[in-house]
């Protein structure tokens, strides 16, 4: 049976910033993830908090809303078959070094936190990013 799903993608400000976006849009739209929505957009380092706030615990929780908000990002609703796990088996393991090679990560990211892409991990958090983004 047919799973067609909808998930939030983010491509980093470490990735625009090297100009993969129009590549990076490709590799989902070969795998058939239809970019259904995006848009370029800054947003704030109190905004970049609330969208990651399920990592305000950890060490890194600090650095990562710094870097999220240091630059334009590219925000996109990816649509298609399983488009959860298809996206996030596309994006690769968190770290770009245990990234299986062709996915995102191994392929442009640049370490742990300049992994040039973000994918939701579940369905009640791709609900909650792209209302996040997109449903104001
Ligand atoms: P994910 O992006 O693969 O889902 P998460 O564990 O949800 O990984 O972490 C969110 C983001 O936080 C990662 O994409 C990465 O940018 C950053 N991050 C995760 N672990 C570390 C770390 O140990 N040091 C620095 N940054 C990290
Ligand atoms: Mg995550």
């Amino acid at each position: 049976m047919s799973n067609i799903e909808q998930t939030l993608s983010i491509i980093k400000p470490d990735a625009v910033e090297r100009n993969l976006v129009e590549e990076i849009k490709n590799i989902f739209i070969k795998k058939e993830l239809n970019i259904k929505e995006s848009k370029k957009i800054q947003i704030t380092k109190d905004e970049a908090a609330e969208f990651y706030k399920v990592h305000q615990s950890k060490p890194f929780y600090n650095d990562l809303c710094s870097y999220l908000s240091s630059g334009p990002i590219v925000v996109m609703i990816l649509e298609g078959e399983d488009a959860i796990i298809t996206n996030r088996k596309l994006m690769g393991a968190t770290n770009p070094k245990e990234a299986e090679d062709n996915t995102i990560r191994k392929l442009y990211g640049i370490s742990i936190d300049k992994n040039s892409v973000h994918g939701s991990d579940s369905i009640i958090n791709a609900k909650k990013e792209i209302e996040f983004f997109f449903k104001n």
